[in-house]
């Protein structure tokens, strides 16, 4: 991308103080939403939410200082969307991890200035043939809708406009910015059924509230719509609100982990963990010709202990 694009885009879908394109550092397109004191960062490259802040919160998300900002690599952090298939590729391992979304180029086809929220919509095609398993003509389009207001709001709508059945998984890969991950608690996990990718593969349940001390990797089964992740360090309760997914993904890679990954700041995993409305990969769904499958999240942030007295 060039300057030139930008001043295009901000031209067709842009607004100053609203929506704003840009190049960064490494020459990486992104777009920047502001709606009273939230703010939001998109890079075009994956509709990779980077940052978010709502209202005069604490940063809503973690993004990692080693990051990687170079065309065809997964920015480590923010909002990764993983499409159309969740972790690795069923039947294919020439196929990148979490599929093709987060390392393609989307186009914005949309902007949106309204009283109460601002938004962008952003589109990416891919032909059938990138996806051979389905050997089918024509192609799968996902839809990434974003909307700021005191709230972050991304939907994401995949359309089959091939004519054969697609199966899609994907996961809204969120990386949350917490005080002290060995100090959250998510209540709303207490119960749930969960496979543990830690151990094979296990199924398990959620019989004691979740402590997070160590590497952690669950595929949480019929979640709630809604989880909150309570954070004392931070004073605050963030809440997921998410609808079309099957499954929850927890993760945190521990220290280990963390150090495993270059892109990865080493003592990053005390301060980030992965919240992750998904439909996992046993659960896929098959989507037939001229069918949209829709998911999305709206995430808000307030007190955790109010300061009224
Ligand atoms: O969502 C959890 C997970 O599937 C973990 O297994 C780990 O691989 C994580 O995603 C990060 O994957 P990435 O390809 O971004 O390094």
């Amino acid at each position: 991308m060039q300057q030139s694009d930008m001043d295009r885009c901000n031209a067709q879908y842009g607004r100053p103080g609203r929506v704003e394109f840009s190049l960064d550092v490494h020459g990486q397109a992104r777009v920047e939403l502001r709606f009273k004191d939230s703010t939001l960062m998109v890079y075009l490259q994956g509709a990779h939410v980077t940052a978010c802040q709502l209202g005069a919160d604490a940063a809503l998300l973690w993004t990692s200082q080693s990051a990687n900002y170079q065309p065809g690599k997964a920015i480590r952090g923010g909002i990764p969307l993983c499409w159309p298939w969740f972790g690795a590729h069923p039947s294919r391992p020439d196929h990148p991890q979490h599929g093709y979304a987060r390392t393609s180029g989307f186009d914005v086809i949309n902007s949106d200035f309204e009283d109460d929220f601002t938004g962008i919509q952003l589109r990416l095609v891919l032909a059938t043939p990138e996806l051979s398993e389905w050997h089918a003509d024509g192609d799968i389009e996902l839809t990434v809708t974003l909307r700021l207001s005191d709230a972050l709001w991304l939907q994401l709508d995949t359309h089959n406009r091939s004519t054969a059945t697609m199966p899609v998984s994907l996961a809204l890969h969120s990386y949350f910015n917490v005080g002290d991950v060995a100090q959250i608690s998510m209540p709303g996990l207490a119960g749930l059924g969960y496979i543990d990718k830690l151990r094979a593969g296990e199924r398990r349940q959620q019989m004691a509230p979740l402590v997070i001390n160590e590497a952690i990797d669950r595929i949480y089964l019929d979640p709630p719509q809604s989880i909150e992740i309570h954070d004392p360090v931070l004073n605050r309760r963030v809440q997921v609100r998410s609808w079309g997914n099957t499954e929850l993904v927890v993760w945190n890679p521990g220290a280990e982990g963390a150090r495993a990954m270059i892109d990865f700041d080493d003592a990053g995993y005390v301060e980030m963990v992965c919240v992750e409305p998904a439909i996992a990969s046993d659960n896929r769904v098959l989507l037939v010709p001229g069918a949209t499958l829709t998911v999305g999240q709206e995430i808000t942030s307030t007190q955790l202990v109010s300061d009224v007295g």
